[in-house]
């Protein structure tokens, strides 16, 4: 997109520039603090887009109450013409549409060495983030984008002025990282970080930060408390103990059906359940208790970076059964087994009656 276009970003006063003035647009905090909604089991989550009633929530800090008269988004750091956007000129905006996975890496507090199952693959629709780059045209000494959410408050017994999270510019150059204003072809909500939100196709929810309200190139990491006391983890890879970002996400999956501790009539049973990663996934197997060998279950394609149907088909015979599923990627990282908050999951079910039982007995 070149200055010839309809549309034309308003550039930076000097004012706004250097007094925070994009913060004005925060009137105060609802809920005030940490704040999580638990979502569902995972045999619960059996529609392909999550509603908003069924996905979970989280926030650490309190949720911004926005004036929207005041909101706008600050462009600035290592570009060659800082911006500032409102509201309604970032919906004259090109728009997009992405299905993608919305997963919380779970607390920063004691990183998790278990499955939190916070996750649902919804529809976001906004503006890509490259897009406003072409206006902002970043320098090359720019490595990393750091985004600032309006919220402020403690978490975890800290204090911050803001949640900032950071993305390296390779990310955020990418055709999926988008400033998005809907979810399932509603408004942003304000909890979920209305009236605009960063999103991060791929990536932990952590890093999608709501009520964005300044975004800024930077030669390095963020050194805000969400990028460094919270949210880096031991790399599993190392040996040397090694600590990275909470970025990507690794494969998972979630077993739908059958539940945890049902009983099935019969010994024809439908596995099935979601598998997501962000490289997307390519294998889906499960093991059933007392067979010996992974059984290939059917995946089907993604569409975006959304999550990924797997289901297989079985006869089996009257008995208790401890099923697990493993999912590998693109890439070819496969879940462990045990120990990790992406490990494999498995689930307990009966089987009442034997296989082929005739209808008429
Ligand atoms: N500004 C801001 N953005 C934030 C957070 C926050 O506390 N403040 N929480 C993050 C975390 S950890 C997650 S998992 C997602 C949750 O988004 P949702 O509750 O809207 O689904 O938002 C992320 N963005
Ligand atoms: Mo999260």
């Amino acid at each position: 997109m070149g200055t010839d276009t309809k549309f034309s970003t308003s550039h930076l006063t000097d004012v706004e520039d250097r007094d925070g003035h994009e913060r004005r647009a925060c009137l105060g905090l609802d809920p005030e603090g940490f704040f999580v909604r638990y979502p569902p089991p995972p045999h619960e989550l059996t529609t392909f887009i999550t509603s908003d009633s069924q996905l979970f929530h989280t926030i650490h800090m309190g949720g911004a109450i926005v004036d929207f008269d005041k909101y706008t988004i600050i462009i600035d750091g290592l570009v060659k013409n800082p911006l500032s956007i409102s509201f309604s000129q970032l919906k004259q905006l090109p728009s997009k549409t992405i299905t993608a996975f919305h997963e919380c890496y779970g607390s920063p507090l004691k990183p998790p060495t278990t499955n939190v199952w916070r996750i649902g693959n919804l529809n976001w629709t906004g503006v890509p983030l490259k897009q406003i780059f072409e206006f902002a045209q970043p320098l090359s000494e720019a490595k990393f984008v750091w985004s600032d959410g309006l919220d402020y408050g403690s978490f975890g017994g800290v204090t911050a002025d803001r949640y900032q999270k950071d993305l390296p510019i390779e990310k955020a150059m990418s055709d999926e990282v988008m400033l998005a204003y809907e979810m399932n072809g509603e408004p942003l909500s304000r909890k979920r970080g209305g009236p605009v939100r960063l999103v991060v196709p791929g990536w932990f929810g952590t890093n999608m930060v709501k009520w964005i309200c300044r975004i800024s190139l930077q030669p390095e990491r963020s050194k805000g408390l969400f990028t460094t006391k919270f949210y880096n983890e031991l790399d599993p890879r190392s040996s040397l103990g090694e600590i990275r970002p909470v970025w990507g996400v690794e494969p998972n999956l979630m077993i739908v059906c059958p539940a945890q501790g049902v009983k099935v009539k019969r010994g024809e049973v439908e596995i099935w359940g979601w598998a997501w990663s962000e490289d997307g996934v390519v294998n889906v197997e499960i093991l059933l208790s007392e067979e010996m060998k992974w059984r290939k279950a059917k995946v089907e394609p993604r569409e975006g970076f959304s999550w990924q149907r797997f289901s297989c088909s079985v006869t089996i015979k009257r008995g208790t059964y401890h099923l697990m599923a493993r999912a590998t990627s693109a890439l070819g990282q496969q879940q462990p087994i045990s120990d990790r908050r992406n490990h494999c999951h498995a689930v307990e079910f009966e089987v009442e009656a034997p296989m082929f039982y005739p209808e008429t007995f």
